[in-house]
C-alpha cells in the first residue's frame, strides 16, 4: 500500500469521531466568517490564532489553551454558536463521517446568552442536520456537555444540572457528559467525580480526560470511576510517567481511549507519532477511537489521523474497518444507530471487495 492509496481509503472509510470538542473544531473559514460578525474580538488575537493553526509541534500545552479562549471570543451569541456547530458538522460530513459526538463547555455571555441559549443553539444546530448537510451525505450527531476543570465546583455543578436537563429534553442528542480543560490547573478531578456519578444515574454516559500529563492519583481515582470512555489517556503506561499499577488497571477496565494523535504531537505531551501510547494499545487489542480533538486548532481531519495512524504502525484496510467498528461499539448511540452504522461499514466493505 502507497501512501496515496491509504490516502483514498481513509477518506472514504466511513468513520465515527467520538472526541471533538466544538470551540477546538472550527477551521480557518468558520474562524474568519464569525469573526467579521464579532465586533468584540481583536484582529490580532484572530490572526493570531489562525496562523497559529499551521504550526507543527513547536507550541505548548499552554499555547494551545489560549487558542480555546480566542475561539470563544467569536461565539458569544446564540446565532455565532449554531453557525459554528453547523459548519463543524458539514465539514466532519464531508470528511466522510457518518457518526459524530461533538462535545462543549456550555457558556454563559452576561446579557447575551444564558447557558441554556447556548446548549439549545448547539441542539437547533443538530436537530436541522438533514437540511444542510444536503442528501447525498449521512451523518447521526450526538452532544456531550463538558465540565471545565479550570472552573469552580459550582459552575461544575451547574453544567451538570444543565446536562441533565437538557438530556430530559432531548434524550436522542444529549447523551453524555465530560471532563476536560488544561489539564496543568484548576479541580482535582477525583473531588468533582461524585457529580459525574450523578448525572449517570441520571441516565448520561460519562467521557473523562484523563492522563494527559503524569498525576499518579488523580488518574488512578478516573480509571476506578470507570467512565464509558477516556479521553487521550496517555500517561497512564510507565513509560509516559504512569506506572505498571495504573496500566493494568487500565486493561482490565476495558474502558475503550479517545486517542488524539495529531493534538498529543503538538502539544507535546507525546514526543513524535512513532512513540504515541498507541503503540502499546494496539497490541493488546485494548478498545480505542481515533478521533480529532480539535480539528481546527491542530489542522486535521478524521481521515488524516486514520491515515497517520495506518502509516506509522503499519496498519492494513481490515485494520482500519476495525477502528470504525470499535468506535461504533464505544459510542454513545442507541442499539439501532449501531446497527445502522454498522450496517454502512459493512456496506462499504463489500464495496471494496
Ligand atoms: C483538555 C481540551 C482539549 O468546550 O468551548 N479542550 N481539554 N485537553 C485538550 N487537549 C488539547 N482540547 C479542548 O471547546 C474548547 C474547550 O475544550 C477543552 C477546553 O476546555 C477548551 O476550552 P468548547 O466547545
Amino acid at each position: 500500500m502507497g501512501p496515496s492509496e491509504i490516502q483514498s481509503f481513509c477518506s472514504r472509510l466511513p468513520k465515527v469521531e467520538l472526541h471533538a470538542h466544538l470551540n477546538g473544531s472550527f477551521s480557518e473559514k468558520t474562524l474568519y466568517s464569525l469573526y467579521m460578525d464579532s465586533p468584540g474580538c481583536k484582529t490580532e488575537d484572530i490572526r493570531y490564532l489562525i496562523s497559529s493553526f499551521h504550526q507543527g509541534s513547536d507550541r505548548t500545552l499552554d499555547d494551545c489553551f489560549k487558542n480555546f479562549d480566542i475561539a470563544h471570543a467569536v461565539t458569544i451569541s446564540p446565532a455565532a454558536v449554531r453557525r459554528g456547530t453547523m459548519d463543524v458538522i458539514s465539514e466532519f460530513a464531508s470528511d466522510g463521517v457518518i457518526y459524530l459526538e461533538l462535545r462543549t463547555t456550555p457558556r454563559t455571555v452576561p446579557g447575551v446568552m444564558s447557558k441554556k441559549q447556548y446548549i439549545q443553539a448547539v441542539v437547533d444546530a443538530i436537530r436541522d442536520v438533514p437540511n444542510f448537510i444536503g442528501p447525498e451525505r449521512f451523518i447521526i450527531v450526538k452532544l456531550l456537555l463538558s465540565v471545565n476543570r479550570r472552573d469552580e465546583r459550582s459552575e461544575a455543578e451547574a453544567n451538570i444540572k444543565e446536562a441533565v436537563e437538557a438530556h430530559m429534553a432531548y434524550p436522542d442528542i444529549v447523551v453524555g457528559v465530560d471532563l476536560s480543560g488544561d489539564p496543568k490547573c484548576g479541580t482535582v478531578a477525583e473531588n468533582i467525580l461524585p457529580l459525574f456519578a450523578d448525572a449517570r444515574s441520571k441516565g448520561l454516559k460519562v467521557a473523562l480526560h484523563c492522563a494527559e500529563v503524569p498525576n499518579e492519583k488523580e488518574v488512578e481515582a478516573i480509571i476506578r470511576f470507570k467512565a464509558d470512555r477516556i479521553g487521550h489517556g496517555t500517561c497512564i503506561h510507565p513509560q509516559y510517567g504512569g506506572s505498571e499499577k495504573l496500566w493494568t488497571l487500565l486493561l482490565e477496565s476495558k474502558v475503550p481511549i479517545e486517542v488524539c494523535l495529531t493534538s498529543n504531537i503538538k502539544c507535546k505531551t507525546v514526543e513524535n507519532y512513532e512513540s504515541h501510547h498507541l503503540q502499546h494499545l494496539l497490541p493488546v487489542h485494548h478498545p480505542i477511537a481515533i478521533s480529532t480533538d480539535d480539528k481546527g486548532v491542530f489542522c486535521t481531519t478524521l481521515s488524516k489521523e486514520f491515515e497517520i495512524a495506518a502509516e506509522t504502525f503499519l496498519l492494513s484496510f481490515g485494520d482500519l474497518c476495525r477502528f470504525t467498528e470499535m468506535a461504533i461499539d464505544a459510542s454513545f448511540a442507541s442499539p439501532d444507530e449501531k446497527n445502522q452504522l454498522l450496517e454502512k461499514l459493512n456496506n462499504f466493505k463489500v464495496l471494496e471487495g
